[in-house]
């Protein structure tokens, strides 16, 4: 049996048609421009707010890249017209006008050849100046008086270290609006790479080897002033192991006085608590499961307030009295671990898990009996497994809801 291609006489609705198809091929020039303009106005319809929006600057690294974007998308769209209509006037001009026309032969054209080579040529070192200009202004180191923040990147969660200000922090990174910051950028242990779009481009966080006497570290370092208040998400865009997609953050930008409200609030947190005149004693020593508590545990325990919840009370007793400060400290406690997260204001975090479920009671007791069937691979115990190289926590659900009663007073 012979295969062969008929073409339809005439146009598909039965007329006879005006000249060689002149319909059918009017009807294929309309779908071959409106179609892109259909699938663009379809994907305008995404055009949405999004929390993590790389489209959508708050700060000046941000809205360099931004404009950087925009114009390079707008060069692209005109590039693209021109290519369009040029296509357009091609099929028209040199369809098959009829059945047995045999358009002319032709092989190689040189000047084509080299057209379409410098072209192309030309629109990449076009692209490529305002983009190593940009890659320059986003390296600039901003002026003197920057927040320096220390940037810690965990499997899986993120730490956050002000030396200006002697306050640590995890997941969530307090940042005063209008002042440039400087974040020094480091990994315990992975590569891992802080991404907050609306903030800017996103960069690896790199553990730093040693170096020699008399050499500087090499850091990575990023290098923004944020522009508006709000909460700006981020995540781990590197990835770095088992819940590399549960290794989320946000950013705060607070008003000046917000945010020294935030450090005041971090220093007074708990050490309100302890009697007056009693420094906080960092060189406590780490309290090992079994062990008795020591002085400086009674004297926290003794201060404490006489309208305090009475769940709070034994929730702190409980968390200073268990492996759990083996790893959090807690500002004004003998709670001094550096392994997991700082807890103190924890209760005023609106995350938990490195940004993955809502602050809550009901989340944070699944979280201290069962962290790991929540987010695998993190390196805490449960109330009966082991994490960490530490045994299982052995808390009763009662003390696990005071724990948690605890941890949510802290803000
Ligand atoms: C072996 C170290 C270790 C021990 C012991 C430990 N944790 Fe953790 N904890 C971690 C690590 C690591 C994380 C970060 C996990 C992540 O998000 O990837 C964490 C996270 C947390 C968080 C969430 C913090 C945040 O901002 O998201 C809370 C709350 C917490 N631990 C409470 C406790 C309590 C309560 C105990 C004691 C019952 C405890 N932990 C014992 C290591 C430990
Ligand atoms: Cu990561």
């Amino acid at each position: 049996m012979r295969l062969t291609m008929k073409r339809p006489q005439g146009n598909r609705d039965g007329s006879a048609g005006v000249g060689p198809g002149v319909r059918t091929l009017g009807a294929r020039l309309v779908a071959f421009l409106v179609a892109p303009l259909l699938m663009g106005g379809l994907m305008a319809g995404c055009a949405d707010e999004y929390p993590q929006s790389s489209i959508s600057p708050h700060t000046d690294f941000a809205e360099i890249i931004h404009s950087l974007y925009v114009s390079i998308f707008w060069w692209s769209m005109l590039i693209l017209a021109v290519v369009w209509l040029l296509l357009a006037w091609v099929i028209v001009k040199y369809r098959r006008k009829s059945e047995d026309e045999k358009p002319r032969q032709i092989r190689g054209h040189l000047g084509l050849e080299i057209g379409w080579t410098i072209g192309p040529a030309l629109i990449v070192i076009a692209i490529a100046i305002p983009t190593v200009q940009a890659v320059f202004a986003t390296q600039q180191p901003v002026s003197e008086d920057a927040l320096e923040v220390e940037v810690v990147g965990h499997q899986f969660w993120w730490e956050f270290h002000y030396p200006e200000q002697g306050v640590t922090t995890a997941n969530e990174l307090w940042l005063p609006v209008d002042r440039p910051v400087n974040l020094r950028l480091e990994s315990n242990d992975v590569i891992h790479s802080f991404w907050v779009p609306k903030l800017g481009g996103k960069r690896d966080v790199n553990p730093v080897p040693a170096v020699r006497e008399g050499q500087d570290p090499k850091y990575n370092w990023l290098y923004f002033t944020p522009q508006e208040t709000g909460v700006f998400m981020g995540q781990c865009a590197e990835f770095c192991g088992q819940s590399h997609a549960l290794m989320a953050m946000r950013v705060v930008v607070e008003s000046e006085e917000g945010f020294q409200d935030w450090v005041d609030r971090w220093f007074a947190s708990e050490g309100a608590a302890l009697p007056a005149g009693a420094e906080p004693d960092a060189e406590t020593e780490l309290q090992m499961p079994g062990e008795e508590p020591d002085v400086q545990e009674d004297e926290e325990l003794q201060a404490v307030d006489q309208d305090e919840d009475p769940m709070v009370t034994l929730g702190r007793e409980t968390f200073l009295n268990s492996t759990c400060v083996a790893c959090h400290g807690v500002e004004g406690t003998s709670a001094q671990g550096v392994i997991g997260p700082n807890l103190t204001l924890f209760g005023a975090r609106s995350t938990l898990g490195a940004g993955i479920m809502e602050n809550n009671r009901e989340n944070l007791v699944r979280w201290i009996i069962d962290p790991q069937g929540i987010k695998a691979a993190v390196a805490m115990p449960g109330t009966e497994y082991p994490g960490g190289n530490w045994p299982a926590t052995g808390l009763s659900d009662g003390e696990v809801e005071a724990v948690a009663a605890y941890l949510l007073s802290l803000k």
